[in-house]
């Protein structure tokens, strides 16, 4: 029995965790959920104090949050790869990226997520509607970033992007947003979703859904009542 054991919620951003450690190549138990109907079920909850989707156990500890996973599993499992040293060009590169994708991209998509649920018309509130412009310049930034990188750190994928792509994909069953204006985005979703390590997470993470990856996106995965 490997050590590590991945909990995954069914379409959320843990789908992270399983790609990371197909990339790294370590062994890893898969545990899958699904929604009930829209949070995690009470089994999951239970795991850790956060309640929350990505969550990992490693012999007595158990761990939450994507951006802590990830550095814990390359740490402690991968060597440190797919993290960049601090004597390489890129280094203050991949700390951005690897930083703004949970510390402001994934954020501000996930409010405009919430504020569509709730129903509200955002164009009736300036406030709102300031939220979700903020959400897109955030992804058309990432997209002017990869007009001439191939990976958000420059020539090769690191953990930014492990925690980067979620947003402009499976995310889309949340908050569903068109790639038409992010031809780059469109290239680098095409890139990643070819490797051989992303088929074989998403293989065994979600078996039974189409994957956003398309430039429009897919139906959302929960209507409210
Ligand atoms: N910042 C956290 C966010 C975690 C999060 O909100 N996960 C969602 C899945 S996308 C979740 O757990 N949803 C189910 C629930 O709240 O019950 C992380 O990156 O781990």
């Amino acid at each position: 029995m490997p050590p590590l054991t991945v909990h995954h919620l069914q379409v959320s951003q843990s789908e992270r965790i399983p790609w990371l450690c197909e990339e790294l190549g370590i062994e890893y138990e898969l545990k899958l959920y699904k929604r009930s109907p829209m949070l995690a079920p009470p089994e999951y909850k239970a795991l850790h104090p956060a309640g929350s989707a990505p969550t990992i156990q490693d012999g007595e500890l158990t761990l939450a949050e994507s951006a802590a996973c990830v550095e814990y599993i390359c740490h402690k499992f991968g060597n440190g790869k797919l993290f960049v040293k601090p004597s390489a060009p890129n280094y203050a590169d991949f700390l951005y990226w690897f930083h703004s994708a949970n510390g402001t991209l994934q954020p501000g998509l996930s409010r405009g997520n919430m504020i569509k649920l709730s129903g509200i018309d955002v164009t009736k509130n300036q406030i709102l509607t300031l939220f979700q412009e903020r959400a897109m310049a955030t992804v058309k930034m990432v997209d002017t970033r990869l007009k001439d990188n191939d990976y958000l750190a420059g020539d090769e994928l690191t953990a930014a992007d492990i925690l980067s792509m979620w947003s402009f994909t499976d995310m889309r069953f949340w908050y569903p947003y068109s790639l038409e204006e992010y031809p780059n985005i469109q290239r680098y979703i095409k890139r990643i979703s070819q490797r051989e390590a992303y088929k074989k997470a998403m293989s065994k993470a979600e078996p039974d859904l189409k994957l956003a990856l398309d430039i429009e996106p897919p139906k959302p995965f929960f209507a409210p009542s």
